[in-house]
């Protein structure tokens, strides 16, 4: 019998041109390079910026796992990863410039673009990308990147994060970006970097205390909910009901608190906006989940893949591996834990029997969602 494919739908890059971009900023996100040839340091988080920490400890090292894509083909051969779907890094462009953004985004993108033609010419069908936008750019030169990708023969959607043009999903001038994205089928992956205010886990010493773990495991998914169900809540998925948005971490903590929100909404039918009587969406959450949301299976746990396997279905969920972040901690030989721990997650999900589900999460659910070409 033939070895299941295995495709990788998360997996970051900072492509050379982004680390440059990072090299000349001074203020977060930036990069710092040590003295004595250590790893740079990349600060990405205000929290990592503390005067208080010698610019040399400050943030984190990033070795070249992040920006040279022969270590990713390394990675992805030690892990029997056939087919990744690269995309860049947080924070994306959403700090650049307005009058910059446009040409940052065809240079990054143009720089995956090319990645993936040099990588397919030695092993075909290897290597697929998700697009950057220029978020801050006003929303016409983002519709323009957006059909200008759609042109781009790896590339297979776009990835964004919570913030949109800077004030989150709900906001009505996203409407020419969703319009875009549902014309050209390109697929959202929808990916959180801000987390939620310091004070939410205690103010900045708790944060502290524990490093990225608060952060992390539970500000990032909580990001994600929130982003998604303002969309929901602002009628996004009614206006576009074929809009597809596949949620980081299997959806943060959506498929758990979807029929929470749901019951909310139904007992709040319509929402006092401005002294006025706003209606509330149209369409469902579980609709919505099973037509337009696709779930990935970074979750680290079973229980949470069942989770997101009964609110959405097992045929919208895909594997990934959230590399670079989370190598192992001792041997850097080893296969990774994080991503043992997700294979070990998506095999108890649906027990040894049932290896069709298995192969459909691993990577069928993939080829058929992102038309990759395989058999
Ligand atoms: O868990 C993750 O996905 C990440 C990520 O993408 N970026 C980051 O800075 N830390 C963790």
């Amino acid at each position: 019998m033939s070895r299941q494919l295995i495709v990788d739908v998360h997996t970051h890059v900072y492509p050379p041109s982004y680390m440059a971009l990072l090299r000349a900023r001074k203020t977060v996100p930036y990069i710092h390079d040590p003295a004595e040839g250590a790893d740079p340091r990349l600060i990405i988080l205000s929290s990592d910026d503390d005067p208080a920490t010698p610019p040399d400890e400050r943030g984190r090292p990033v070795d070249a796992s992040y920006s040279d894509i022969n270590v990713k083909l390394d990675f992805m051969k030690k892990h029997d990863i056939d087919c990744s779907v690269i995309s860049l890094a947080n924070p994306w462009l959403d700090f650049v410039p307005k009058d910059e953004a446009q040409e940052w985004a065809e240079r990054i993108n143009n720089d995956l673009e090319s990645t993936c033609a040099d990588v397919n010419s030695e092993k075909d069908k290897s290597l697929f990308a998700f697009g950057a936008l220029p978020l801050s750019a006003p929303s016409s030169i983002v519709v323009a990147e957006i059909k200008r990708l759609r042109t781009l023969p790896h590339i297979r959607g776009v990835i964004m994060g919570t913030s949109g043009l800077g004030k989150g999903l709900d906001d009505p001038d996203l409407d020419a970006i969703w319009g875009a994205l549902e014309e050209t089928q390109l697929l959202l992956f929808l990916h959180p970097h801000y987390g939620l205010p310091s004070e939410a886990f205690g103010g900045p010493e708790v944060i502290a205390r524990y490093g990225h773990v608060l952060p992390l495991a539970l500000g990032f998914p909580l990001e994600t909910t929130i982003a998604v169900t303002r969309m929901l809540l602002s009628g996004v998925f009614d206006r576009f009901e074929r809009l597809q948005v596949l949620l980081a971490h299997s959806g943060g903590t959506l498929p758990f608190l979807a029929g929470r929100i749901e019951s909310c909404v139904l007992h709040e039918r319509k929402f006092v906006a401005n002294g006025g009587d706003t209606p509330g969406p149209k369409r469902g959450v579980w609709d919505v989940l099973k037509t337009n949301i696709f779930l990935d299976a970074v979750v680290y746990g079973s229980a949470g893949l069942q989770a997101a396997v009964a609110a959405g279905s097992h045929d919208r969920l895909m594997f990934g591996t959230d590399h670079p972040f989370f190598p192992p901690l001792h041997d850097e030989d080893e296969k990774w834990p994080s991503v043992t721990t997700n294979y070990k997650a998506i095999d108890s999900c649906f027990g040894e029997k049932d290896s069709e589900s298995i192969g459909m999460v691993l990577g069928g659910n993939a080829n058929r969602i992102l038309k990759l070409g395989f058999d």
